[in-house]
């Protein structure tokens, strides 16, 4: 993973290479995998050929490749590699504003120079058809120079001159004269390009020399030379031009070859680089260390699902399954609650069975049998999955059907205990049993979430210390489950546990702190399969 260290100037890292003493060397890079390939060898620097980059892309080394598409490559370069890139700017693109958009273009992508080279548009590579290239006009192209150099948003920013006088065929006299006027116009070092099988013509070159700037070489030809000779010779900078593709050229034709002829890649695998290579070289490892910092999972909420008893006065809708199965709508009730905390995130999802646990078999959950749920009642489930009170929590009734949103809202609260209240208090009037609370505050506004805190909770509490109904669904997180924890046990601790209920736990909790038990509010929207007991009779849900 870059660095931000890292991030210091390239052009500045170039400079270096290039005024330090002795002679640098910089390696050939046609994309990002290449240049890591070469800054993990050691090199310092990174060439970017317009020879290896148009042949990257399927086209010819004669000014085929726009602006644009190199500019895509040199940032991926940039962004991956953090070793500098001095650029093969060929003619600048165009003529002296061409080239300042250019320069301005490669400063903002931190690439660290450029070099052109004095040849007209569209140019020919230096080693095709060289007897016959043209060169720009000297004048003209020392205008191409300070224009760059003008442009330069990045101080430390190198344009290198290359004078391509050698290469169609004048003497060292002309070169010497234009890499001069070159150097007077502003460039930052010259680049005296060769075709000669040997170092003799740029030797020559340098024997001339006046020194007044870096002098860069590419010998591609003059292969054999030994870097020694060059130092002595005063070359600040070797730029090895092409290897790199010439090495993957080889071993992609081998392969590819290889198969045609064989049919298989069986005797290939020792020759080639390993898959793992690849990700190595891709970084894959950052990847797991950037979730590490950067995608810190919310421990993700689980459930428990109370499903034990059978209820009361639903004898034949029950008579094969628990109340939790009836279906609802063609489908069991407990499905529908599965799949909302599902599309909730809610995973990990415990249900307590009892009555006809056989009869109660849904997929991906964990399942509590409570045989003694006749006995020992809501608490003694919940205390057969206490195991599962844990972290964040919701707690449901099997039996409640409800709109999702309710759960969302539940879901949604920073408290560490909520509870959802309906605020309707129709089941006075309807004479319904059910577990009445009592909020602080006056009656609320719809779905607020603000300040409203559960005072005490049962099915006794008095008509007018009712402030509406508890829904049958909880949750807590954090402290809170520790809490709700401590207060269960205190209840089952107490006499009569058997006959006590969640409702009961919460009422503990309020009386211990009268704000330990946030209160949600709703109207309607749920309900529970004890009051629709008539409707699903009828077959009419
Ligand atoms: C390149 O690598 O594209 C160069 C050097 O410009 S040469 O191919 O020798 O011209
Ligand atoms: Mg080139």
């Amino acid at each position: 993973m870059k660095q931000t260290s890292d991030l210091e100037s390239n052009s500045l890292k170039l400079r270096e290479l290039l005024e330090g003493p002795g002679v640098a060397q910089i390696l050939e890079a046609h994309n990002a995998l290449s240049a890591t390939i070469v800054e993990e060898a050691g090199i310092k620097g990174l060439w970017a050929s317009s020879l290896t980059l148009s042949s990257t892309a399927g086209l010819r080394d004669n000014s085929e490749l726009t602006m644009t598409e190199v500019l895509d490559t040199l940032e991926s370069i940039t962004t991956k590699a953090n070793i500098p890139i001095l650029f093969d700017g060929d003619t600048g693109y165009g003529q002296f504003s061409h080239f300042q958009q250019l320069v301005r273009k490669l400063c903002m992508r931190r690439v660290g120079g450029v070099c052109i080279e004095d040849k007209v548009f569209p140019k020919t590579n230096s080693f095709l058809r060289s007897e016959g290239q043209e060169l720009a006009p000297t004048e003209e192209f020392a205008g191409k120079i300070r224009a760059g150099k003008d442009a330069q948003t990045d101080p430390n920013f190198i344009v290198a001159a290359r004078t391509e006088a050698l290469i169609v065929g004048l003497d060292t006299a002309a070169a010497i004269d234009r890499a001069e006027r070159y150097v007077e116009a502003g460039a930052d070092a010259v680049l005296i390009h060769s075709k000669q099988r040997n170092f003799s013509e740029v030797q020559d070159f340098m024997a001339k020399w006046s020194g007044r700037a870096p002098v860069i070489i590419v010998p591609t030809t003059y292969y054999a030379t030994p870097i020694e000779v060059f130092e002595q010779a005063g070359i600040s900078l070797v730029i090895w031009a092409n290897h790199m593709l010439r090495a993957g050229i080889g071993a992609m034709q081998n392969v590819a070859e290889h198969i045609v002829e064989r049919g298989t890649a069986r005797d290939l695998e020792d020759s080639i680089a390993p898959v793992k290579e690849i990700f190595r070289l891709q970084d894959a490892d950052g990847l797991l260390e950037g979730e590490k910092v950067y995608l810190k999972q919310e421990a993700a909420c689980s459930a428990i699902v109370l499903a034990a008893s059978r209820g009361s006065g639903m004898d034949e809708l029950t008579k094969d399954c628990p109340k939790a199965m009836i279906p609802i709508g063609g489908k069991p009730a407990i499905e529908k609650m599965l799949q909302s905390m599902r599309a909730e995130g809610v995973r990990d999802i415990s249900i307590v069975r009892g009555y006809k646990p056989e009869a109660l078999n849904p997929s991906g959950v964990t399942l509590f049998d409570n045989s003694e749920w006749a006995s020992n009642g809501e608490l003694g489930s919940l205390s057969l999955a206490k195991s599962a009170l844990k972290g964040e929590v919701v707690l449901a009734y099997g039996d409640v059907i409800f709109k999702r949103y309710i759960l969302h809202l539940l879901l949604s609260s920073d408290a560490p205990i909520t509870i959802i209240v309906d605020s309707s208090r129709s089941f006075i009037e309807e004479g319904r049993t059910v577990d009445r609370v009592h909020v602080a505050g006056p009656p609320p506004s719809l779905y607020e979430e603000s300040e409203n805190w559960l005072e005490a909770a049962g099915s006794d509490l008095t008509e007018d210390k009712t402030t509406g109904e508890w829904i049958g669904m909880l949750r807590t997180r954090g402290e809170g489950t520790e809490l709700f924890r401590a207060a269960l046990d205190e209840v089952c601790a107490g006499p009569g546990s058997d006959q006590k209920d969640v409702c009961a736990v919460l009422h503990h909790l309020a009386q211990q702190d009268p704000r330990s038990v946030r209160v949600i509010y709703v109207q309607g929207d749920w309900v529970d399969i004890n009051s629709l007991a008539d409707v699903v009779r009828s077959g009419d849900v």
